[in-house]
């Protein structure tokens, strides 16, 4: 199944590069021991058309994705931060409610003043790039980008079987809001559809679970975190254990749309941990991402320390 999807829909055009990129990034952190992430984040787009003008979209923003890949960073490891173009980055993400010219003043009057920051957002913005810089130094974080389903996938399977050389230090954050249906390549039309047509009838088809080959085949020793979004609260924790017991991976991480930012339920096949911010907390700037990455850590380091 996935592997027909992969077989039958769009290549990115640079897939082979962007795998050596990612093999480099891979063999250097394995020279300074380091452990590996592979965070997924933001949502996929399913184009209506081959020579897309429409697509289908949904709403994740990249918010989990963005802050997480700083917390890992923040842990010690190296991040692969495979991320739909145009949603939240790290370190960025702060900037994001500004206009960024709104940050900056020009010295005097001519057109070729210099720039430089406005006092008040000084201290923000010398600590964000204090970080970056750091980051960028210890060549310690890797950006991949996709738009479509169809490069998410193949740039997944790409990134995972490129782990597989590190063994269980390599962990697998699953947390982008991948497309459950899509329009199969040999179905899609060429052109734009014409409105003029009348009312437009889809038909999706089902988008194969990568996790499956994911844990069977491309990463079996990873350490393999995804994510289950429901708005029903009442299915959450079943559903996650049925991935668990489906595709057996080491742990889902369950959110609610609507509480996704105070609230997750970590669930292995024994045992559901909550983790909840109170609204103090969220108050105070505090991101439910730092506490899950905390546990995460502790987590894979029990995992890869057992004798196998
Ligand atoms: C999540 O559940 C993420 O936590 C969110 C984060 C997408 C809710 P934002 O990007 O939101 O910060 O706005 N990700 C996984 C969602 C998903 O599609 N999971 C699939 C499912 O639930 C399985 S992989 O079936």
């Amino acid at each position: 199944m996935a592997a027909n999807f992969l077989r039958q829909n769009s290549v990115p055009d640079k897939l082979d590069e962007q795998k050596s990129v990612v093999i480099d990034f891979i063999e250097h952190q394995k020279t300074l021991d380091r452990k590996v992430v592979l965070v997924t984040s933001g949502g996929t787009t399913v184009p209506l058309e081959s020579k897309t003008v429409r697509f289908i979209d949904n709403f994740s923003v990249g918010s989990r994705g963005a802050s997480s890949t700083e917390y890992f960073l923040k842990e010690g490891y190296s991040v692969i931060f495979l991320h739909r173009n145009r949603s939240l980055k790290p370190f960025l993400r702060h900037l994001s409610g500004y206009n960024f010219l709104d940050l900056l003043q020009l010295d005097g009057d001519e057109p070729n003043s210099s720039v430089r920051v406005k006092p008040e957002h000084q201290k923000q913005l010398s600590s964000i790039l204090h970080d970056y810089e750091r980051v960028q130094a210890d060549r310690s974080l890797l950006n991949v980008e996709f738009q479509t389903l169809s490069e998410y996938l193949h740039l997944l399977q790409v990134c995972a079987t490129c782990l597989q050389s590190l063994g269980r230090s390599a962990m697998l954050y699953l947390a982008a809001a991948v497309a459950d249906f899509y329009i199969p390549k040999s179905e899609m039309p060429e052109h734009k559809i014409q409105s003029s047509d009348g009312p437009l009838q889809l038909s999706l088809q089902l988008v194969p679970k990568m996790l499956e080959p994911l844990v069977k085949e491309w990463v079996p020793q990873a350490y393999v975190v995804s994510f289950k979004l429901e708005t029903n609260k009442d299915i959450l924790v079943s559903k996650s254990l049925q991935a668990l017991e489906k595709y057996h991976h080491q742990l889902v991480i369950a959110n609610l749309l609507e509480t996704r930012k105070r609230e997750v339920k970590l669930v292995t096949v024994d045992s559901c941990v909550d983790i909840t911010m109170t609204t103090e907390d969220l108050s105070h700037g505090q991101e439910i991402e730092e506490n899950i990455v905390k546990k995460l850590k502790s987590l894979h380091s029990k995992f890869c320390s057992i004798d196998v």
